[in-house]
């Protein structure tokens, strides 16, 4: 090891944390690896050294950690499309618990902390729910200790950034690596190839037996780029690992050498879109081989990488399940079923059966989705010809599944037809969940009714198959980003109270419960909210122009823009309260701010609908001198993790108002009940079990319940009948037909109205009445600031239960049975 350079007091200056050694380290970074003088450095300039300096406190435990995948101890390896991990420099002084040292080192450069956090974009690498939970459980089993890999793609352009034109969403490439990327670590000698294309070959091994060996067309190769994970004030720091497609050398060179100059460059081009951008959910099945190329791709390499680290410990591949718990994030690396047949079959030689035995043991699925239009599946004529070889092995899986099946049911050919790998109807396509079901030793679903559900719907089959591989793990997420990182003030009054125990043990909130009428406590938990809503009142001023009043209720819808979630419904509560002034202008209500966020598909008319509705909604209500103050609507726009840990704390309802049985569960509702806002919401979800847990007195339930939906469904549902006997819904309706919040253009908001009378797929009118009735309560309760706040401080006490870590100490005794460092 070099000698470490050390200050005067004997602090290294890549360890210390005395501000002293930190101003110091500081302006080593910005000369060293920034290049610049200080009186030269931009903000940018000032970010990075910072982010290394605090990188360099990082490395040492990362190092250490690391270790622990060379000893013979079982890690976790988490496996993803999609970490959407936020802006990285604030979680991880909280985690190194330095932030105030730095504090002090930035201002005595004349900067401040708040203007270099703010500098940093944050990597956008995933749609939304999904992503983010990966990116809370990495938290989780770094803090819980627990020896673990997040694998995944580093895509070069991220979720779109969304801007507001006139209304309508537009979106912008996320060039989030233009300004260099400090919590990076490229690591080139770290690379695998992975093949496509190409054909199969069948030869006799060493001792006659027949195998079958892919020769793939094209290859590529993958490139490791690792991010530090810390835990929280443990010394733990794991790895999130992420591949980035380069061109095999080789290839160019050959091509080179024959001259082919630009044929070279064409191939590196080629190779390296591989990993170019996220794929935004609800885009058409078609063109999406790019899709399936970026799925083997990243399950290949990280395979590959795995099967390496087991064989560095000296170990035969026999034991690969004692080295690794494979999980997998939905079925987006699905294939990883078939590419660990393949990589231990075809190309260590094992069996067959002793390689099946493998494969199960080691992986288990997660399953996100009960929306049957969401359920990937892959035409078999695309599969042949980008992974010929993964097909042959599927169809093995296939046959030999279902002759499983047929001696567990015979005479069941139907069901047969209805388990089987691949699905028939139609042109033939391979059922990715049914891979993830056939391929794992557990499956689990991520909220209690969700599970529920799964178990009776699109996996009632295999439930029936296999009860005992189906558990349920309710979603959670980090205290530590989540309230102790973006909420300090709440956070700060906590601990003030109870300690701070509560961020690695977050069920210690419930001794908030104690004082929840606490006159004192109480004034202190408004305080506290008042400036959260002050602060995002002048974000939301900066970003849209719109004054609001933080003495308002602040009302607030942030998630994917889609139909499910009815942000539309939202919509016409708010024209509904408009009407009602407009009648009675001189009636008192209690003044709300409406505030919506979220991105929509772009390629999914309706949502980005919607959100020029929002707008145009806000236009009018915004400007009615008959209105004044009483009512903002704002549509904030890109919402991304940076903005909603400015949002949630600012919250006092959280609109969580799906038709119950779409929403899978839900992390958005525990982010907000966790920041002390009041649920507005279905029995969908997690919904159910926050009720559950914060009490139904302190939860504003609304809407059919999800067996009341299908009743509802089946007995022919006609929205018509709403629209025709609530006059509060049919003048919402109206209006908005009418042209009213289009400049007299009655055409624009056709489509959704008209979907909404003659379909209304996600009842929205049906919950319409309901909804609205609750909203009036919601209303009257915040008047009464003791009893709000009393409910407030309720939630929160009674949120331990959403903490990622409850769910990670699930998954580590229930599936992966792996023990902390
Ligand atoms: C979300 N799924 C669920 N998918 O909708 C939400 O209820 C749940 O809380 C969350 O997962 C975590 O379990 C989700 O976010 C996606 O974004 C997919 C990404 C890939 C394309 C299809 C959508």
């Amino acid at each position: 090891m070099t000698k470490r350079k050390k200050s005067p007091a004997g602090e290294s200056i890549r360890t210390g944390a005395s501000p002293q050694i930190l101003a110091q380290a500081l302006l080593d970074n910005l000369y060293y690896v920034q290049g610049r003088l200080p009186e030269l450095a931009s903000t940018n300039d000032w970010y990075m050294a910072l982010s290394y300096t605090v990188r360099d406190r990082l490395l040492h435990n990362w190092v250490q950690t690391l270790k622990a995948f060379a000893a013979d101890i079982k890690a976790v390896s988490y496996l993803s499309a999609e970490f959407l991990i936020g802006p990285q420099l604030g979680n991880n002084l909280l985690c190194l618990g330095i932030r105030e040292q730095v504090r002090k080192a930035v201002a005595r450069h004349g900067r401040s902390l708040e203007e270099l956090l703010d500098q940093e974009g944050e990597p956008g690498l995933g749609n939304g729910g999904l992503g983010r939970l990966a990116a809370c459980y990495l938290d989780s089993l770094a803090t819980l200790e627990v020896p673990a890999i997040g694998y995944g793609i580093r895509y070069e352009f991220g979720i779109f950034d969304q801007v507001i034109r006139d209304g309508w969403q537009v979106e912008v490439t996320d060039k989030w690596l233009e300004l260099g990327n400090p919590w990076e670590i490229c690591r080139p000698e770290i690379a695998y190839e992975v093949g496509w294309k190409g054909h199969v070959e069948a030869y006799p091994d060493a001792a006659g037996r027949q195998r079958r060996r892919w020769a793939p067309g094209v290859v590529v190769k993958g490139e490791a780029h690792d991010y530090p994970v810390p835990g929280y004030r443990n010394r733990v720091t794991n790895l999130l690992r992420l591949w980035k497609a380069e061109a095999v050398e080789s290839f160019d060179f050959a091509d080179f050498n024959v001259g082919d100059y630009y044929g070279a460059v064409q191939e590196k081009v080629l190779s390296e879109n591989i990993t170019k951008v996220l794929y935004p959910n609800d885009e058409p099945e078609a063109g999406k081989r790019l899709r399936l190329s970026q799925q083997h791709f990243f399950v290949s390499c990280s395979l590959q990488d795995m099967i390496r680290i087991h064989l560095l410990r000296g170990r035969s591949l026999e034991s690969f399940q004692e080295s690794f718990a494979i999980q997998l994030n939905d079925t987006h690396p699905a294939l990883a079923v078939a590419e660990l047949m393949r990589l231990l079959v075809d190309e260590h030689l094992l069996d067959w059966e002793a390689a099946w035995e493998i494969t199960r043991n080691t992986l288990s699925y997660t399953n996100h989705t009960l929306l049957p239009e969401a359920l990937e599946t892959w035409p078999a004529p695309l599969f042949a010809e980008l992974l010929p070889r993964h097909l042959e092995i599927i169809y093995e899986i296939n046959q030999r599944f279902l002759d499983e099946v047929r001696l567990t049911y015979p005479l069941d050919e139907d069901r047969v037809r209805r388990l089987s790998l691949i699905d028939e109807s139609g042109g033939k396509s391979v059922r990715m969940a049914h891979l993830a079901c056939v391929g794992s030793h557990a499956v689990n679903g991520v909220a209690a009714l969700h599970t529920d559900l799964l178990k009776r719907t699109v996996l009632q089959d295999f439930y029936e198959l296999w009860p005992e591989k189906f558990l349920n793990i309710t979603n959670g997420v980090t205290p530590r980003r989540f309230l102790a990182l973006s909420n300090p003030a709440l956070s700060g009054l906590i601990t003030g109270k109870i300690g701070e125990g509560w961020i690695r043990h977050l069920e210690e909130l419930r001794r908030l419960e104690d004082f929840a009428e606490d006159p004192r406590f109480q004034r202190n938990w408004r305080r506290v909210k008042l400036e959260n809503k002050k602060r995002l009142a002048a974000a939301i001023r900066n970003r849209t122009g719109v004054q609001v009043n933080p003495a308002s209720l602040f009302d607030i819808q942030v998630k994917r823009i889609h139909e499910y979630k009815r942000q539309h419904l939202n919509v016409l509560h708010i024209v509904t309260l408009y009407n009602r002034l407009k009648r009675h202008p001189e009636q008192t209500i209690t003044p709300r701010t409406f505030i919506f966020g979220g991105k929509a598909a772009p390629g999914y008319f309706m949502a980005k609908l919607i959100i020029k509705l929002i707008n145009a909604v806000a236009e009018v209500v915004n400007h009615d001198p008959d209105v004044g103050d009483r009512l903002k609507v704002v549509f904030f726009p890109d919402f991304t993790v940076k903005n909603g840990q400015l949002i949630y704390p600012g919250a006092d309802l959280s609109e969580q108002i799906s038709t119950a049985g779409k929403e899978a569960s839900g992390t958005g509702n525990m982010k907000f009940a966790l920041n002390g806002a009041l649920t507005i919401g279905t029995l969908d979800g997690a919904n159910v079990e926050i009720r559950e847990e914060v009490g139904p007195e302190n939860f504003f339930l609304f809407g059919r319940t999800a067996p009341e939906v299908a009743d509802l469904k089946a007995s022919g549902y006609h929205p018509l009948g709403c629209y025709e006997q609530d006059r509060e819904l049919r003048e919402a309706l109206d209006l908005i037909s009418s042209g009213f919040f289009s400049h007299g253009d009655a055409h624009l908001f056709q489509p959704l109205v008209a979907s909404l009378l003659y379909r209304d797929e996600y009842l929205a009118l049906a919950d319409y009445r309901s909804y609205v009735d609750r909203q009036d309560e919601v209303g009257h309760t915040f008047r009464d600031a003791k009893r709000w706040t009393r409910m407030s401080i309720l939630n929160v006490a009674r949120l331990g239960k959403f903490s990622s870590d409850r769910a990670i100490r699930e998954y580590c005794e229930k599936v992966w049975e792996v023990r902390p460092l």
